[in-house]
């Protein structure tokens, strides 16, 4: 830190320089990021909020009831009117929470926890941290985790099952009805990572499988308004069917205006809640329903001049992630990035990602397709 300030004028003007070194959402080049630009009323709602604490919510009561508000609104687009959570830093968070609620609930001294085999690296950091160990159940041919595998892991020390509405890599979703009732016939918590698959499912325009609480045996979900839900970076989500589950989380906080806490971090950001209201109350159901139906169109578009192209499709996508391959499909991935195109190469599958958010427009994906076409190998 330097001995005097400088003129408040000049930093910022640093920062929109430094700023433009960032890839930026608007050029339609970011097909690796389950991010988006936030909707513009985010910024607006998050910049009235910007200095509310969540953490301390006696002296801000009126960005509690906000949060609150929000979890009402996903608990009821989630089906199940009655489920309590709260906003936090994101789906690494929640799911940290989830897995630490059925912990604590069920006091296993040798804790294992049945996961996908692409359940998100969330999990992996969340075992580590909770010395729960992971038991991997395998995929099928569209990588969805296979329920007879997962029933197979079930024994004495599981405390928790986990699938993915929309898997990170894949945008795959695990066969959530199936294993809802494993966990139910074996009396197990069930969690549902929808970080991503959670504020699209609810809109798709038919066919939306079951993922959330109208399947009994669901106890928790991740569900993130920073993804698809396009509210500010960060703004995560976890609800719990039941609210006893809470009590598995509280912490006393005995000289704060509140006597507990719930999440992990201590100050939570206020202003992430209400940029989240402000999006669920602008866009409502129909306005997500919109932006998800012009995702979809441009992924199929998408995986329309792949198929053209002659790449393979890993396989038939169902949200608005597709995966494809091509002869040397990392040296392509890495030609791609050199012209500007941020993609994933995902080593295990030996496949590029593409993420289509609502960021990219239909001439952004009409410049993909072209840019594919020049760089094929
Ligand atoms: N669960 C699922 C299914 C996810 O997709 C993710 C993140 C998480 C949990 C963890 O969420 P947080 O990152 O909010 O803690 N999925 C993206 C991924 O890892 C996150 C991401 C977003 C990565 C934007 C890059 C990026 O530019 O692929």
């Amino acid at each position: 830190m330097h001995q005097k300030g400088t003129n408040p004028k000049k930093v910022l003007d640093e920062l929109r320089i430094i700023q433009k070194h960032n890839q930026q959402y608007e050029t339609g080049k970011i097909l690796c990021s389950m991010c988006t630009k936030p909707h513009p009323i985010a910024k607006k709602a998050y910049t009235l909020f910007f200095e509310s604490n969540l953490g301390d919510t006696g002296l801000f009561p009126a960005t509690a009831q906000l949060e609150q508000e929000t979890i009402t609104q996903l608990a009821d687009l989630l089906n199940c009117k009655t489920a309590e959570g709260f906003i936090v830093s994101g789906g690494t968070e929640a799911n940290l929470l989830a897995l630490t609620a059925a912990r604590n609930q069920t006091q296993k001294a040798e804790p294992e926890v049945i996961l996908p085999e692409s359940a998100h690296f969330s999990f992996t950091k969340a075992c580590n941290l909770l010395k729960i160990q992971p038991k991997y159940a395998p995929l099928d041919n569209n990588f969805r985790v296979k329920p007879y595998e997962v029933e197979s892991l079930v024994n004495k020390n599981t405390i928790a099952i986990v699938a993915t509405a929309g898997s990170a890599e894949l945008g795959a979703i695990d066969p959530i009805e199936s294993i809802s009732e494993i966990a139910e016939n074996n009396k197990i918590n069930f969690h549902v990572d929808a970080a991503f698959g959670g504020l699209i499912i609810p809109f798709l325009p038919k066919n939306s499988p079951k993922f959330d609480f109208q399947l009994s045996g669901v106890t928790s979900i991740t569900v993130d308004p920073h993804k698809m839900g396009m509210a500010a970076i960060p703004t995560g989500g976890i609800l719990f069917r039941n609210k006893k589950m809470l009590n598995n989380l509280k912490t006393e906080t005995p000289y704060l205006s509140t006597d507990s806490q719930y999440t992990l971090t201590g100050t939570r950001s206020g202003a992430s809640a209400a940029s989240a209201w402000a999006v669920f109350n602008a866009l409502g159901q129909e306005g997500y329903r919109k932006i998800v139906r012009r995702c979809l169109s441009n992924t199929e578009y998408l995986v329309g001049q792949i198929h053209n192209l002659g790449f393979k499709l890993l396989c038939k996508p169902e949200l608005n992630v597709f995966a494809f391959q091509t002869q040397n499909t990392k040296e392509f991935a890495e030609k791609l990035w050199k012209k500007g195109w941020c993609i994933s190469y995902i080593p295990r599958y030996e496949c590029i990602r593409v993420v289509v958010m609502p960021h990219i427009k239909r001439v952004h994906a009409k410049a993909f397709a072209t840019a594919l076409k020049t760089e094929k190998l």
